[in-house]
């Protein structure tokens, strides 16, 4: 199963959110139970290297790899795509322009302009007809144009409309900062909620995923009922805190001693 057949068949899917460039700490990560593991370019620590060495634990693992480029680097989605990347997010995509160069750089043509070249994807689903892959490929991936801006929703229906875009990833982090005029950070702000769940419905409406970033993980619900079906929860930094935490809880709660622990389940990032 592809995380675009699974996305087609309607499944809601939980993401990971590693930004730890390194391939033992995501083998370790790929281990939970998440469907797919993203590895972040943008704001996590991921390079080139570190995405090439972290997709093989992920794969290992039966999880899908997902990869997060930096702003505006479109070459580096084919290049993703040809380490073994099943999905690709690109962030801040502002403008229908940027929506074309992000899904030519992802798609084999008649779509796109992707260049030949899955030199370790291919053996790493276990490919060996090259025509086969060229013909499936555009179809088993999946392009996640993220919608975080002012900009970007009043094209949104054109980013939508744009062939080789799978689908609408928010985040709703930029999002509250663009939304409140830059007057706060705040990805659960109660007041752009109608406009998410609007998003959520135009996407269907044009036949596209819809995917998020959930900072509340008690949210997860709320979105999957707007319509989101790819959701994405981080990162190792709050997944170490909550383990140690839980640890701490209950090994203190054995001594007797009082709760000394700071950390806590929502986290701003
Ligand atoms: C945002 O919330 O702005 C994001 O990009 C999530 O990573
Ligand atoms: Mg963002």
């Amino acid at each position: 199963m592809t995380i675009a057949s699974r996305l087609n068949a309607g499944e809601t899917l939980l993401t990971a959110w590693s930004g730890i460039p390194d391939a033992l700490t995501v083998e370790i990560v790929a281990a939970q139970g998440f469907d797919a593991v993203t590895l972040d370019m943008q704001h996590g620590g991921h390079h080139e290297d570190s995405i090439l060495r972290s997709i093989v634990p992920v794969l290992r693992a039966a999880k899908h790899p997902v990869v997060r480029i930096p702003v505006g680097r479109f070459d580096m989605a084919s290049r993703a795509l040809d380490f073994g990347a099943e999905a690709v997010i690109a962030p801040m995509v502002n403008s229908v322009e940027d929506a074309r160069r992000f899904a030519a750089l992802m798609k084999y043509p008649p779509v796109g302009e992707r260049s030949w070249g899955p030199t370790f994807a291919a053996p790493r689903f276990g490919s060996k007809d090259p025509t086969a892959w060229l013909r499936e490929s555009n179809a088993a991936t999946v392009s996640f144009a993220m919608i975080e801006t002012r900009a970007a929703l009043n094209v949104l229906d054109g980013i939508l409309a744009t062939p080789g875009v799978d689908g609408i990833f928010v985040g709703p982090a930029d999002f509250s900062i663009a939304w409140t005029e830059g007057e706060t950070v705040d990805a659960t702000l109660e007041d752009m909620m109608e406009t998410l769940a609007r998003i959520a419905a135009r996407a269907k409406v044009a036949g596209k995923h819809a995917g998020i970033f959930v900072v509340d993980a008690g949210m997860c619900g709320r979105f999957v009922e707007m319509g989101y079906r790819f959701l994405a929860l981080g990162t190792e930094h709050r997944y170490i805190s909550l383990g140690a935490e839980s640890l701490l809880k209950t090994a203190r709660g054995a001594l007797g001693a009082p709760q000394a622990s700071k950390a806590s389940g929502k986290t701003g990032y």
